[in-house]
């Protein structure tokens, strides 16, 4: 639309999970300024700096503007053509995919590793790619955000994903924060839940628990601060106090809600365990005393606020959020667990002011990787690699031979690294691990962002290792790569974004992208026609079947791409995406076309199975049968007329929601003599990740030039360390030297620091320090505790 002298475009945030509608606006046809849409039912108008400051990377001049291309990673890089890139990138796949071999997980040379900001057309686009070219060898930098809530819903749910979302703030009489630095993390929701906590204080109460005072705590009424990783103590334990007071919701536990344990040796699949009584689950959390938690959790946690705590949850309308500090644990999946269990014991569930909600980081880990498919052991459309159906449906739909798609995951984020470094460590680790030589890095900068990764650089730098990256920058994973190809940002291309609360929003192009940038669809469309001609000349006939295949992947979206590639080519991939993959499945977006998506000021919210229910917004309460169409269906086919509440996911044949039994764990690597300190480590508010992007914007750059150490005074004064004093850290895996900050006010609990990890200078990438130990279920890494030693230097 056209006010005054702008031109303003409306889309989407590209930054947080939040979702945050924006315009933008175009003076004379250049982006000037980004402001919010005041009608959002997500953020009423307000964003956070980061998202009103992006239109100042649209023409930076650091922006990628032509490919660029290295034989040797000791050479320096060559502006080469479009043409010539993809004849070179066409020939290393065949070379890595013969260097490999096949197997269950297809060829084992080439891998994607992919990114929770790419659109949801890039994602589902890349992963059909690689299937269809014969490789589950699929990850993306999700798995190191979000893997164990997916694994925790899973469990729980019986399916992925949460059943409220962002409205539930509003209505809620407890707002329950646990591993989440809300207020720097998710600005505009802290705003929110603020808001909610202003209109009536006394009333709203918000509790935080975490082990670090961080921004977030400043609106608790209650702070429980406890030794990292010990919260599957503390939330046994406040479970147990519901169930001895009596506090349960007993007629929703009766009806919707059923109790399962995984037992190793006994149990084929942990998703699923086995079921056990009421009983069992509460002679399970008896253990969880109190006092025995307390002494557990240390802190300030004290038998006392554990029953407030409870009592308070129990009684209340209550919503629970977390992030990173529940995911990026060895036992994610189980924490997560934990904190739904407490929703389901009390009812508190599919009623407004009552959910557990996973607050995800990124702009479109759940639209794009979750519901695309963009993991090594998932397809798109909430399926899974392992399930033939699944495969045969897909491969019907994308029109190519029956087993295009192998049967087998591929490697998860950690083992594809692995599969790089191929050390003998490596090996050791992941017995028959088989070497990765091609891998194509998209929006993402792994070199940066991995756990522990020293060796995985080491991997990267070696020449039998072909790197291709996709970036608008260059990153320090571009550094170590063989060929740059510079992309369309966002807005300068077209696509759509699905946010935390399962709300898919479109952005569509407004601006140019500088020189030669294209958008990725574009290269994939390009690179496909090239392999084909390539493989048809094989001589290995599994080779040559795969010109095929990989033809007719891209086959649909030949046209749109020469016509248009900045929006016919992406309204081509959705609607193969939405109408035909998703169709029929608990995530469906059938009914959510690009035109939909235009004329919706805030997306749609699946289940959208139909163009009127999109049209409406789609379903904001999962589950409640009146509410949610699928829901309502389910109970209507299967005779569940008097349940209010359904939990219709596919793993859940009892229909039931599923309480775990899941006893505390400690962390991987806990502190010990040589190491005494936990080391957790995070976001601030001004900084995406790593950087790249807002450490390009001065504004921001400026409130944050480098990253520090936290320390707590008490430890600070006894190793005799002042405000911005170097500090040098040590880990078993690395070191770092970081200025100190010490703050009476903030900052972790005795025996504990905290770094940001948005900092790109070698000193101080606190990622050569963490560890790559990762959940068992979910294989995402416990970046939030390691041991470390600290002294001043
Ligand atoms: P980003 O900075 O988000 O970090 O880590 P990364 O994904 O590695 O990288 C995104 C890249 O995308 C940038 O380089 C940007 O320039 C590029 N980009 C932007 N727009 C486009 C586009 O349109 N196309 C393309 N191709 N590229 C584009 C994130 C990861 O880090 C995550 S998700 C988490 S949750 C982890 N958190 C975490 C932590 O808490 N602590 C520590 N120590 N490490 C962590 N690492 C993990
Ligand atoms: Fe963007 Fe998140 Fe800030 Fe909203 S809260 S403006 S989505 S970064």
């Amino acid at each position: 639309k056209k006010e005054g002298e702008y031109e303003w475009v409306r889309g989407v945030c590209r930054f947080c999970g939040t979702g945050c509608k924006v315009w933008l606006g175009l003076k004379n046809g250049k982006p000037a300024v980004i402001r919010g849409e005041k009608n959002s039912v997500i953020n009423f108008g307000f964003l956070c700096m980061k998202g009103m400051l992006f239109y100042k990377l649209f023409r930076h001049p650091d922006r990628l503007t032509q490919p660029l291309y290295r034989k040797s990673k000791k050479e320096p890089f060559k502006p080469i053509s479009w043409e010539k890139a993809f004849d070179i990138i066409a020939d290393e796949m065949i070379k890595a995919i013969k260097k490999g071999e096949w197997g269950p997980m297809g060829w084992t040379g080439i891998a994607y590793y992919g990114s929770g900001q790419a659109l949801t057309e890039e994602t589902y686009l890349f992963q059909k790619f690689w299937r269809c070219l014969g490789s589950n060898h699929v990850e993306g930098n999700p798995r190191l955000c979000m893997a164990s809530a997916v694994g925790g819903y899973l469990t729980s749910f019986g399916t992925d994903e949460p059943a409220g979302g962002y409205a539930d703030f509003e209505e809620a009489d407890t707002i329950f924060i646990i591993g989440s630095n809300t207020a720097e993390c998710h600005p505009i929701l802290y705003r929110r839940i603020m808001r909610r906590k202003l209109s009536n204080p006394k009333e709203v109460m918000v509790i935080n628990v975490d082990p670090r005072v961080s921004p977030t705590s400043k609106i608790a009424d209650i702070h429980l601060q406890f030794k990292p990783g010990t919260d599957l103590a503390l939330l046994n334990a406040i479970a147990n106090v519901i169930i001895q007071e009596g506090l349960y919701d007993k007629e929703f536990v009766e009806k919707y809600c059923s109790f399962h344990k995984f037992t190793k040796g006994k149990d084929k699949v942990p998703l699923i365990g086995h079921q056990v009584s009421f009983e069992e689950y509460k002679e399970f959390v008896s253990k969880y005393t109190p006092e025995y938690a307390a002494e557990v959790c240390g802190g300030n946690v004290t038998p006392e606020l554990i029953r407030k705590v409870a009592r308070r949850f129990a009684t209340t309308k209550t919503v629970s959020i977390w992030t990173m500090g529940l995911n990026q644990r060895t036992r994610g999946v189980w924490v997560n667990n934990l904190v739904t269990n407490l929703h389901l014991l009390t009812g508190n569930l599919g009623k407004d002011g009552a959910d557990a909600l996973s607050l995800t980081g990124q702009p479109n880990a759940c639209g794009g990787v979750r519901e695309g498919g963009g993991l090594c052991h998932i397809l798109p459309g909430h399926r899974v690699v392992k399930n033939p159906k699944h495969r045969a449906e897909l491969e019907k739909i994308w029109g190519v031979p029956k087993g295009t798609i192998p049967p087998k995951p591929g490697y998860h984020t950690v083992k594809m690294f692995s599969a790089i470094s191929y050390t003998e460590e490596d090996k050791k680790r992941f017995p028959g691990l088989k070497p990765i030589y091609f891998i194509w890095v998209n929006e993402t900068s792994p070199l940066q962002s991995l756990p522990n990764m020293r060796r995985f650089r080491e991997g990267f730098a070696r020449d039998d290792v072909f790197v291709v990256v996709t970036d608008i920058f260059p990153t320090r994973t571009s550094e170590l790569a063989n060929m740059i190809l510079p992309c369309a940002f966002h807005f300068e291309k077209t696509g759509v974004y699905g946010c935390t609360e399962r709300r898919s929003q479109l952005t569509p192009k407004a601006v140019k992208a500088p020189g030669q940038a294209m958008p990725e669809l574009w290269m994939l469309v390009q690179l496909g026609q090239v392999l084909a001609k390539k493989l048809r000349k094989e001589r290995d006939p599994k080779l040559r079947a795969r010109a095929k295949t990989i033809y007719q992947c891209v086959a649909p979206f030949i046209e749109a791409a020469k016509r248009d590639p900045w929006w016919e080519l992406s309204k081509k991939v959705w609607e193969e995406y939405a109408q035909r993959v998703t169709k029929g499945r608990d995530s469906t977006l059938a009914g959510a076309t690009y035109e939909v998506l235009l004329e919706r000021p805030d997306g749609v919210q699946w289940p959208a199975p139909t163009v009127e229910i999109a049209r409406k917004g789609g379903t904001l309460r999962r589950f409640v049968v009146g509410k949610d169409p699928l829901a309502t269906e389910f109970a209507k086919k299967h005779g569940l007329t008097d349940w209010k509440i359904i939990d219709y996911g596919h793993l859940h044949k009892d229909h039931k929601f599923w309480i775990w039994l899941r006893p505390y764990k400690g962390p991987a690597e806990p502190p010990d003599a040589e190491y005494p300190f936990y080391l957790s480590t995070g976001r601030v508010i001004d900084h995406w990740h790593t950087g790249s992007m807002t450490g390009r914007i001065r504004e921001l750059a400026g409130d944050y030039p480098h990253t520090w150490i936290e320390i707590n005074p008490k430890d600070a004064q006894r190793l005799g360390i002042q405000p911005g004093d170097l500090v040098l850290l040590e880990t078993r895996r690395g070191r770092n030297i970081l200025p100190a900050r010490i703050s009476t006010e903030e900052g972790p609990m005795e025996g504990m620091v905290f770094v940001y990890w948005y900092d790109q200078s070698k000193d101080r990438m606190i990622n050569f320090c963490t560890i790559d130990a990762f959940d068992p279920g979910s294989k995402q890494p416990e970046f939030k505790i390691c041991a470390c030693r600290i002294k001043k230097y």
